[in-house]
């Protein structure tokens, strides 16, 4: 039998992708066709993402998948980072740059909210974790700041819809990315129409809400031309990333974790139904939506980012490799210093490595001085956090969970795999590394009917992509180190 080609662009906010994807015989095989950087953009004081030149990346995947490689992809599908949109104007034009959710407009938008609609009423309605960048306080802040901008907004497109949008023509409004806004009703494909008036929000800016899965178009003419490709299906795949990378999670029961390991962690587990009540939101935990109307129980841990930024803080003194950074927190103490990764400092301080002595100082620690200390420290307490998340997730949950899911970029480094099975006492499977890409794919496999249901997706990630299973080992004092950490 010939395989099957869809092309996924997944985009993240340090890189994006364009994978090929070729599914035969329940096996798939993935080809990165095309990798390019993503940036936030500074500009006039505030973070944006250049949207355009994105798209422009995406169309060179494209021309690149048929030009080069000689194929002709079934059909293309865009998944991205949550809660970030652009606004279209009456004429359909995209009008401004979106902003970036680490923009420090929203710095009090949740504050200023809960003066109006208290915070129990905004969770009980929307079941989503408090984050000041969720597109709830962004459009709120507009409204309170009478932005223009939103003035002269006819609809609002969250970025995954605004590519497909720029492919096809069609403006919709993808479900498990829809979800991250924190505008809609839990478990259920409904804007939360009430709680979106009180904000003061324009009803009319949102468009029309569809499963992932859903062939919303096909490529248009003009881009056929550009890329020399057919105008095949464009698919609103599980748009949200993280949907995208946990629908690809290759268990064959449901008694599992999850940690979704990139530039954030999202650890949780996966649910027929949301939980949303007191205990969830004292927790601060999120119902996303995800495949097949399944509930993303999760939290967002702040993960590879605190990486990510000492290395480019770090960048001119000496341009690590990761694995070069991972070395360096082997060889360093453990437990020295411990963080809270989640303190809303780290959220975008501009200096990372900076940010972690400060915090350690007003924690009542001495600061780590070398890079091997600031590193190990992060790694010690992204473990330390995962530990203090599962158990919350089985408070919550009451659901048996007999391991944990690595998925993602993140789970290419062992040594983190290592302190999660050590600090959570679990079983640590690791892989996929391109669960995102791969979940992307299998989505729009399904909703070509090359594949009938998620069962089956997770079957084919089974049949394609090695795993690596990491126990626990009881060296280090783990159980002090967490009274350490829960008392930060
Ligand atoms: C991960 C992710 C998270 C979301 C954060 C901001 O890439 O999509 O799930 O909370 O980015 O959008």
């Amino acid at each position: 039998m010939q395989g099957k080609h869809f092309l996924a662009f997944d985009l993240g906010a340090s890189s994006g992708r364009a994978i090929l994807g070729t599914l035969q015989n329940e096996k798939l095989e993935l080809t990165e066709i095309h990798r390019f950087e993503n940036q936030m953009q500074q500009i006039n004081g505030h973070f944006f993402w250049n949207i355009f030149s994105l798209f422009s990346e995406l169309k060179t995947g494209l021309k690149k998948c048929i030009q080069e490689h000689g194929i002709q992809p079934d059909s293309i599908g865009v998944d991205t980072w949550g809660v970030d949109f652009v606004h279209l104007n009456r004429e359909g034009m995209i009008i401004s740059l979106p902003f970036a959710y680490r923009d420090s407009r929203t710095d009090t938008a949740m504050e200023d909210l809960f003066k109006e609609i208290p915070a129990e009423e905004v969770y009980s309605q929307t079941g989503i974790q408090f984050m000041q960048f969720n597109s709830l306080f962004q459009l709120f802040s507009m409204v309170k700041e009478k932005s223009s901008l939103l003035d002269i907004t006819d609809k609002v497109l969250f970025m995954p819809d605004a590519l497909n949008y720029l492919f096809s023509g069609k403006a919709v409004t993808e479900r498990t990315i829809a979800s991250t806004s924190q505008l809609l009703v839990p478990g259920e494909m409904k804007w939360q129409h009430p709680l979106i008036e009180k904000a003061g929000i324009p009803a009319s800016i949102l468009t029309d809400l569809v499963e992932p899965g859903t062939i919303i178009g096909s490529l248009k003419e003009e881009i056929g031309k550009e890329t020399g490709s057919k105008a095949v299906p464009v698919i609103a795949v599980a748009g949200h990333d993280t949907a995208s990378a946990i629908a690809s999670v290759p268990a064959e029961g449901d008694d599992f974790a999850y940690i979704s390991s990139g530039t954030w962690s999202l650890m949780g587990i996966e649910s027929p139904q949301p939980f949303v009540s007191a205990q969830s939101l004292e927790m601060n935990y999120t119902n996303e939506g995800g495949v097949e109307g399944t509930t993303r129980f999760l939290k967002n841990i702040m993960g590879m980012w605190l990486i990510q930024e000492c290395r480019r803080a770090w960048m001119d003194e000496k341009d690590y490799s990761w694995d070069e950074m991972v070395q360096l927190a082997q060889e360093a103490e453990p437990f020295k210093y411990l963080i809270n990764p989640d303190d809303s400092s780290f959220l975008n301080p501009g200096n990372m490595p900076e940010a972690i002595k400060a915090f350690c100082r007003k924690t009542g620690q001495e600061e780590p001085e070398s890079h091997a200390a600031i590193i190990r420290c992060v790694y010690d307490s992204l473990a330390l956090k995962y530990r203090f998340t599962l158990e919350q997730l089985r408070k919550i949950s009451q659901k048996p969970i007999s391991c944990i899911h690595i998925i993602g970029g993140g789970a290419n480094n062992r040594f983190l795999n290592q302190l999660t099975a050590d600090a959570t006492g679990m079983k640590v499977i690791a892989g996929p590394a391109e669960a995102t890409a791969t979940g992307n794919i299998l989505v729009q496999a399904k909703a070509l009917g090359a594949l009938a249901s998620l069962r089956e997706m997770r079957k084919v990630v089974r049949n394609s992509f090695p795993v690596e299973e990491f126990q626990p080992q009881a060296q280090l004092n783990w159980d002090k180190a967490y009274r350490r950490f829960k008392q930060l």
